[in-house]
């Protein structure tokens, strides 16, 4: 097998890597260890930046997008039991954010490539990648892969690692080729999704004595919660009234608002961590989303920054393929480290000003209090928190 880009992984970086290809009449092939109904069943992330939702219009898969998703121009800071607005729109031009699960977004990215012929291998086994290593050359980079019980290759020009946190592509290069940058934080966050109404039109993100909460939602019928719990917490010990409680506890105001409880359909628990790897790319390996970066998820910016990152390396493709330009292409690390890294300050930021950390002391908390003060009750703090969650311009 033949193809001018390989991509391995359908996730959201993947799939809109490859459509936006196709849509430049760039040939790609995906090949994805999962089956079709995991991929498009993982709960994961749910917050799209106006950006975001741009891109997936103009690539002609903002269609159920623009229908189903919820549009939110603000966001809500919950601290001392009384509850703060972000204003959005004010803040930014009318900018918002769009609640739209990113298993949605999958589905519709998947439906759009085999509409238009595009192959996506599901249950690609053994996938390994070879003959990368040189930027320049003749040698083309070979990714070796088991499907429907064959052995098989697949020849391309570039390899696009689009395998996630876990995947192949980055251990594939020598270690010292990459600098790595990591933070563990001491604390994890069990996310439930639950049959109730959300009991806010918009998001609340709560730091209380107990520790984090957040209120979100899917549908206006399904919310999505999570409370900050210990990293080695066993999901057994959170029987769901646990949960209820916690979430009661550490969301509760003193303005009249009620939290709406209703059945657990689906709970997990996710670890949090900030990395990075530098540089993005290795001779014919561009690495991007999750392969290259992860954010804690209180920024809401994992899917965004995938996103982004294949925007800019479909447009160094293009420059390749239609005026023989490999310059996009040797940016393509350091144009997108730009934006990762201030992505990283972001989450890391609002994670810190959110959590409570098991080695924090009194002062610390009574700091983390002002500076939530200061960030709601100054317009140019609002605006900080504002501008960074719709999203940092893409270019
Ligand atoms: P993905 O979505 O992980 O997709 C990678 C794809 O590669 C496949 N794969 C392989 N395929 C072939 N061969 C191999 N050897 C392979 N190894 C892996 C995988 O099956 C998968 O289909 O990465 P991508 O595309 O970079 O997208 C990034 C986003 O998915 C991610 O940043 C966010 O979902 C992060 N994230 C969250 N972000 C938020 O903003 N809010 C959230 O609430 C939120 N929750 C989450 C999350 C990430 C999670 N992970 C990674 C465990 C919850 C979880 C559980
Ligand atoms: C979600 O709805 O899953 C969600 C929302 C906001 C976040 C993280 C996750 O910061």
């Amino acid at each position: 097998m033949r193809t001018q880009v390989g991509i391995v992984g359908a996730g959201p970086a993947g799939l809109v890597l490859s459509h936006l290809l196709h849509l430049q009449g760039i040939e790609s092939v995906i090949l994805e260890s999962r089956e079709r109904s995991y991929v498009e069943e993982r709960v994961r992330a749910g917050v799209l930046e106006q950006g975001t939702v741009d891109l997936l219009t103009e690539m002609g898969v903002g269609e159920r997008l623009r229908r189903e998703g919820l549009v939110h121009h603000g966001v809500n800071l919950r601290f001392g039991r009384r509850t703060h607005r972000i204003d959005f729109a004010d803040l930014t031009g009318g900018k918002g954010v769009t609640i739209y699960s990113q298993h949605e977004v999958v589905k519709d990215l998947i439906a759009a490539r085999l509409k238009t012929n595009g192959q996506i291998l599901f249950e690609a086994a053994d996938v390994r990648i070879g003959e990368f290593e040189h930027a320049e050359g003749a040698s083309r980079p070979r990714i070796h892969f088991r499907h429907e019980g064959k052995d098989q290759e697949l020849e391309c020009d570039f390899i696009a690692g689009c395998d996630g946190f876990h995947g192949i592509c980055r251990p594939s290069v020598p270690a010292a080729a990459w600098t790595l940058f990591e933070r563990v934080y001491p604390f994890a966050w069990l996310g439930i999704l639950a049959e109730a109404p959300p009991s806010m039109e918009e998001l609340i993100y709560a730091n209380s004595e107990r520790g984090f909460a957040l209120l979100s939602m899917r549908t206006p019928q399904i919310s999505r919660l999570y409370v900050q719990c210990d990293p080695e917490e066993d999901l057994a010990n959170w029987p769901d009234e646990k949960i209820w409680q916690e979430l009661q506890v550490r969301l509760a105001s003193d303005d009249g608002w009620k939290l709406t409880e209703g059945p657990v359909i689906q709970k997990g628990i996710t670890g949090m961590r900030s990395f990075v790897v530098e540089p993005m790319r290795y001779g014919k390996l561009f690495l991007a989303g999750d392969a290259a970066h992860i954010v804690p998820p209180t920024g809401a910016k994992g899917l965004n920054l995938a996103v982004a990152d294949v925007r800019i390396l479909a447009r160094a493709f293009e420059d390749f393929y239609s005026r023989g330009s490999a310059e996009r292409l040797q940016q393509y690390s350091a144009t997108c480290l730009r934006r990762v890294w201030k992505v990283q300050r972001f989450s890391w930021w609002m994670t810190s000003m959110l959590h409570r950390f098991p080695d924090e002391n009194a002062f610390d908390h009574r700091r983390q209090l002002a500076e939530l003060d200061y960030i709601t009750g100054s317009r140019a703090g609002q605006t900080t928190l504002a501008e960074n969650y719709v999203g940092l311009p893409l270019d």
